[in-house]
């Protein structure tokens, strides 16, 4: 997928806050001009191929009528609405279901892992095909929990039985790739400003920080931006990111908007580094993208088309990009490459770097003009199958 999109949208943009406690009226959410065409059109326009959405955040607020609680959106169906305009145009789209519930009175207690589940099958049975299902690690503290407002920790290795859920979601989405600090299908970068390791291996063994099996929210987060060479797990790198300093949209932080450029060296660190790349853009009071946001999407989406528009080849060119990929299909192979270009009788090495995986993107200090460009593998773990070798100018 390369590019997907965030959607933070809950009680917090209408109270302004990261975190909701849990105790907000679900009348304060009221978006005065709600329209999820124009937001997956300004998604589409920066170039992302799925969007997903926080369809309840830590705060319990549920963006969609669900039977399982009366915390809700009073009108209409947020989920409904953004599911629909995805698939409309061509995007896929995908859940986040926070297992932290400042909401709930339950939470804490076995009966809200089933309440979890409920949650869980009303989204993955009612919106059609889910590309991805989003757990986050972030879990358990004080919160409202149904009025006793208290401090409430769990077991982040035992207490929601993860096994079962991913069962679950195997079962009735059979296609969606499930995200956590751990996977089991995609795992986190182990950071949230957007980058993978400059080493970042497709494979992971999860390893929690007491060297024990490691679980959602605990994972000895170091590992994850480099993976493991020698891991046994297929589970390449996603990067959560948002174009702003927060998650959610506050008005102070209209100023604040990631630019096109900056975007699109986020796409070098993560994309470019074999992983995905998540960009949150958080909708506003009115339920539209700001404008500052949707002109820094359109920007950033036409640079990386104009980018890798054109592969420059072996036509004696300018350019100041290189785009190589493993054809993954057949695992990673490649552990370290060089790149050398020639002008003359003369080879000149330009790079030096280690993974390669579905991706992998160097951008060069300076233009470099050349008669050819070769790629030496100088150590691989099985031969190597590369399957795309592009130069390109940086648009
Ligand atoms: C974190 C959460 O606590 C943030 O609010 C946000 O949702 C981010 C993507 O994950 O763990």
């Amino acid at each position: 997928m390369e590019m997907n999109a965030f959607l933070h949208f809950t009680v917090n943009t209408f109270t302004d806050k990261e975190w909701g406690y849990g105790d907000e009226d679900p009348a304060v959410f009221n978006p005065t001009a709600f329209d999820a065409d124009a937001i997956v059109a300004a998604l589409k326009a920066g170039g992302m191929r799925g969007v997903i959405l926080t369809c309840k955040h830590h705060d319990g607020f549920c963006l969609w009528p669900t039977a399982t609680t009366k915390h809700h959106v009073q009108q209409g169906d947020i989920v409904r609405a953004i599911s629909d305009a995805a698939r409309r145009q061509g995007l896929k789209f995908g859940v986040y279901l926070s297992p932290w519930d400042r909401n709930s009175a339950l939470y804490g207690k076995p009966e809200y892992v089933d309440l979890y589940r409920a949650q869980l099958r009303e989204l993955l049975t009612q919106y059609g095909p889910i590309f991805e299902v989003w757990h986050d690690g972030a879990n358990g503290g004080d919160g409202f929990y149904g009025g006793a407002r208290e401090n409430r920790l769990i077991d982040k290795r035992t207490y929601y039985d993860w096994p079962t859920t991913w069962n679950l979601v195997r079962k009735l989405q059979p296609d969606a790739v499930i995200f956590s600090d751990v996977g089991p299908d995609i795992r986190w970068v182990g950071n949230e400003k957007g980058y993978a390791g400059e080493t970042c291996w497709e494979t992971y063994d999860p390893v929690a920080p007491d060297g024990g099996p490691a679980a959602p929210g605990f994972v000895r987060e170091q590992d994850l931006e480099t993976g493991t060479r020698s891991g046994t797990h297929w589970m390449p790198a996603e990067c959560d990111v948002s174009i702003r300093p927060g998650w959610l949209w506050h008005e102070k932080e209209n100023a604040r908007v990631k630019t096109p450029r900056q975007l699109l060296d986020l796409h070098y660190r993560s994309v470019g580094r074999g992983a995905n790349l998540l960009l949150n853009v958080p909708p506003d009071r009115r339920g539209l993208l700001h404008e500052n946001d949707v002109a820094s999407l359109k920007g950033f989406g036409e640079l990386v088309r104009k980018t890798f528009a054109t592969n420059l080849g072996r036509n004696n060119v300018t350019f100041n990009v290189v785009r190589v990929r493993e054809d993954i299909r057949m695992g990673q192979r490649v552990d370290a490459f060089e790149l050398d270009y020639r002008t003359g009788g003369e080879w000149k090495t330009f790079a030096k770097a280690t993974s390669i995986g579905a991706c992998r993107i160097i951008r060069t200090k300076e233009d470099i003009t050349a008669q050819e460009v070769r790629l030496r593998v100088t150590q691989s773990s099985a031969p190597p199958l590369i399957s795309e070798f592009g130069t390109y100018r940086e648009g």
